[in-house]
């Protein structure tokens, strides 16, 4: 009879034993060692592996690292969303698909994402993103909780116009960032979310 722990051999004889605890969790990591076999990234409890000739990043299962629909860069993973809505419904329409409006940090995330929303749309449409100076006036905060350390305002902007934009938009006037309502007025919008964990 074919006992779980001869079944284990059999297994280990069969596979590496490196990718068999790579499929099964990062586990090994709580020992400092690696746990995904040579050329594979971890990232969460999975590995991912770049194939040069596709030029495509999957998982031990093939599965790329992130859902249908929704696009990597970095380490994360873009949604934009044509439907106008609220910032206010927006922020809650990402929230249920698993993430927020999106954060940016970089010059070469919101050039991704200009040029994203521009491939999409053929315009470098206006989008709400993730962050709000509602809790303090002039204090800008991302809903993803991530630090507000980059920032890329058009001219005379953040205005705070009429006492009431609290809400940020990137591609306003087609260039960078601006305040708006966050109730009143609805556009576009882009989710982000990490990669699969
Ligand atoms: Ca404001
Ligand atoms: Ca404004």
């Amino acid at each position: 009879m074919l006992t779980l722990f001869n079944f284990f051999l059999q297994m280990t004889s069969d596979f590496p034993l490196a990718l068999l605890l790579c499929l099964s969790s990062g586990l090994l990591t709580a020992y400092g060692a690696p746990s995904c076999p040579p050329g594979w990234t971890q990232f969460g409890s999975r590995c991912f592996n770049f194939n040069i000739e596709t030029k495509t990043l999957t998982d031990a299962e093939g599965e790329p690292p992130c859902p249908p629909n929704w696009t990597q860069f970095g380490s994360r993973c873009f949604a934009l969303y044509i439907q106008a809505k609220t910032w206010i419904d927006a922020q809650t329409f990402c929230q249920t698909a698993g993430g927020h409006l999106a954060s940016i940090h970089s010059d070469a995330e919101n050039t991704f994402l200009r040029d994203f929303i521009n491939q999409v749309t053929g315009t470098y449409k206006n989008a709400w993103i993730g962050a709000t100076d509602a809790v303090k006036e002039g204090t800008w905060l991302w809903t993803d909780g991530s630090k507000f350390d980059y920032k890329i305002f058009n001219a005379g902007q953040p205005d705070n116009a009429s006492g009431v934009e609290n809400c940020l938009e990137m591609n306003y006037e087609g260039k960078n960032w601006n305040d708006r309502p966050c109730s009143t007025y609805q556009a576009s919008f882009v989710c982000s979310k990490n990669l699969y964990v």
